[in-house]
């Protein structure tokens, strides 16, 4: 059981504190990692008692008695076995399970997820198991020993399995359990759907003895820093960028660590121009490579700066939910690319990836055509504040979205939460986050979605002491939806102070495609279209105003939206419905957004 400990230990990323990384190394899936898509057929057995984990009292049962245990072990005669993962249904991995069967529409509960690995090994290789997201936790089992628990369901993690995986045919086995609770981060209450499953890729990573884990690549305005991470030991590392003729070799600490600094004049990365370039990091064992863009962002004054030039976001915020029939969770590029071409039809340059990380597919290619982001840990509404062990949580959500999409010029904003009340306890929570995203990435602009207070529905106050930590002044207002008729936008005075970028992180309201009526009528798309109209005209007149990303994109599920031949469980909000098809408020935003430098 200690080895297993170890092994999870080791795999789940306490390596301890090594360099600018802080204590989670990552394991980031570079071009050039050998790896094995483990997508496809998965079995899957529904256990909502979790009688897989626990006897009839509750006791936890021991890994050797779980639904983990290795199935050709337990198929021996004269033991009573009540599953075969032989016999169960099929999901598809990646995927929610909520959209794959009516059965598990409304699921939250746990599920067992079993497929055979083929394995042959190869000296002087180690394996890992990679997971893209798990929702919302799990437990993962290989050939009946535990290789480690995890939770979040938006960021990946993994496993070394270089011990645990044998010749021939593995059993891998994945619990995944998307109970709510009090103390997780999101808690109980949110507006969107709770996906559960197995909802990205899962990867069978080979790497050689010692391998480049990580490296991160910055570029200050003048010169490009490298820091290269190895693992399993030390060694030289050359780090060259071909087209700007750059190829430079350094050796490694016995940390297995090493720094570049080079002088260097790159095309810059910009929506306008997304040019990236092709680095390549070499050992005499290992090569990987990234497409990285260059660019610089700061704040002054009440403006963002994008390389050196103030910048409007012209933005919308999506949902990480494809386009269809029947949407859930986005499983490929292909449900990212139609979320984005909607995006750029209605002529965004910047993107807020709500209210958690999004994939890693999704963050590469809005940067290859070129959106900026803004990304963020789903602290919604309210959670448990006093909570230590849910800070941990949170704060492991924003270190593994931080290591994950570092080298990523697209995204310019870390943002740490979303509308959540003002108490002392969540001050010092968020507070300790800004000073974590500061302290990890100091390249980068870092917000929160703040709320607004009104008494008369005239004037409007932005007042948040986490505005002295912020960079940003972000945030929500439904004047026109939850607050009055679009009318009010005449009339609202806004009190926002000043010094500092005004991000309107969402506004919005709902409407139902193909619902026509007059302007004044709720959930019509010409109230939808009246509204946006209003807030376009408010907004323009707010000083400091830098960026806008209106809520949201697309129609999305959320079972807290039950109006039936209206909603049906869906946020209508959307600019598109769930199949894409444009309200009229789509063609307002787009006009502005046409019209704006
Ligand atoms: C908000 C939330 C967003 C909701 C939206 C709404 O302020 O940030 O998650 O979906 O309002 O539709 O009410």
């Amino acid at each position: 059981m200690k080895k297993l400990f170890l092994l999870a230990a080791i795999a789940g990323g306490c390596l301890g504190a090594l360099g600018a990384w802080g204590a989670s190394p990552a394991l980031n899936l570079y071009e050039g990692r050998q790896t094995q898509s483990l997508s496809g057929e998965w079995h899957y057995i529904v256990d909502p008692m979790n009688t897989g984990l626990y006897k009839y009292h509750m006791t936890p049962l021991k890994p050797s008695k779980r639904y983990f245990a290795d199935r050709h072990f337990y198929q021996n005669k004269t033991k009573l076995v009540e599953y075969d993962f032989d016999r169960s249904p099929i999901l598809q991995v990646p995927g929610d399970w909520n959209t794959q069967s009516d059965k598990l529409y409304y699921y939250e509960g746990s599920v067992w997820y079993q497929r055979t690995i083929p394995f042959r090994k190869t000296p002087g290789q180690r394996w890992f198991l990679y997971f893209g997201a798990a929702s919302y936790s799990s437990i993962v089992g290989l050939n009946n020993e535990v290789l480690g628990t995890h939770k979040g369901g938006f960021t990946p993690f993994w496993y070394e399995v270089t011990d645990a995986l044998r010749e021939g045919e593995n059993s891998l086995v994945v619990h995944v359990d998307n109970t709510r609770g009090a103390s997780e981060v999101p808690a109980v209450n949110f507006d969107w759907w709770n996906y559960g499953g197995l909802t990205r890729d899962v990867l069978l990573v080979s790497v050689p003895e010692v391998f480049i884990r990580d490296f991160r690549v910055q570029f200050d305005g003048k010169q490009i820093e490298a820091t290269v991470r190895l693992d399993g030991g030390k060694g030289c590392v050359t780090l060259e960028i071909p087209e700007l003729r750059i190829k430079k070799k350094v050796c490694s600490g016995e940390d297995g660590v090493a720094h570049f600094q080079m002088k260097a004049k790159p095309q810059r990365w910009s929506p306008a121009h997304p040019k990236r370039y092709e680095v390549v990091v070499r050992t005499d064992q290992d090569c990987v490579r990234d497409r990285i863009g260059f660019r610089t962002v700061r704040v002054e004054g009440e403006q963002i700066l994008l390389n050196d030039q103030p910048i409007f976001l012209k933005g919308v915020a999506v949902h990480d939910e494809n386009i269809g029939e029947n949407p859930g969770r986005c499983r490929n590029e292909e449900d990212v690319k139609g979320l984005l071409e909607a995006a750029r039809d209605l002529g965004c340059n910047f993107l807020r990836l709500a209210h958690y990380p999004h994939s890693e597919q999704m963050v590469r290619l809005a940067e290859e055509m070129g959106f900026l982001l803004w990304e963020e840990i789903p602290c919604y509404w309210n959670i448990d504040w006093a909570s230590e062990d849910t800070y941990a949580n949170a704060e492991e959500q924003l270190l593994t979205m931080i290591h994950r999409d570092y080298n990523r010029a697209a995204t310019i904003i870390w943002s740490v939460a979303n509308e959540t009340p003002r108490t002392p306890e969540r001050l010092s929570f968020l507070g300790r986050l800004i000073a974590k995203v500061r302290e990890e990435d100091g390249s980068r602009l870092v917000s929160a979605a703040l709320e607004k207070k009104t008494t008369n529905k005239i004037d409007y106050y932005v007042e948040d002491e986490l505005i002295s930590l912020t960079d940003l002044i972000s945030f929500n207002q439904y004047v026109g939806w939850y607050d009055g008729t679009p009318a009010n936008c005449d009339t609202v005075v806004w009190h926002i102070p000043g010094g500092k970028p005004v991000v309107v992180s969402e506004f919005g309201g709902g409407a139902l495609y193909g619902n026509h009526g007059a302007s004044g009528e709720l959930f019509t798309e010409e109230y939808l279209e009246w509204l946006y109209q209003k807030n376009i005209e408010m907004m323009s007149k707010m000083p400091g105003l830098a960026g806008i990303s209106p809520w949201c994109l697309k129609d999305f599920r959320s079972p807290k939206r039950t109006l039936v031949g209206i909603q049906d469980e869906f946020n209508r909000k959307g600019l598109i419905d769930e199949r894409g098809n444009r309200k009229k408020a789509f063609f307002v935003l787009k006009k502005y957004y046409e019209n704006r430098d």
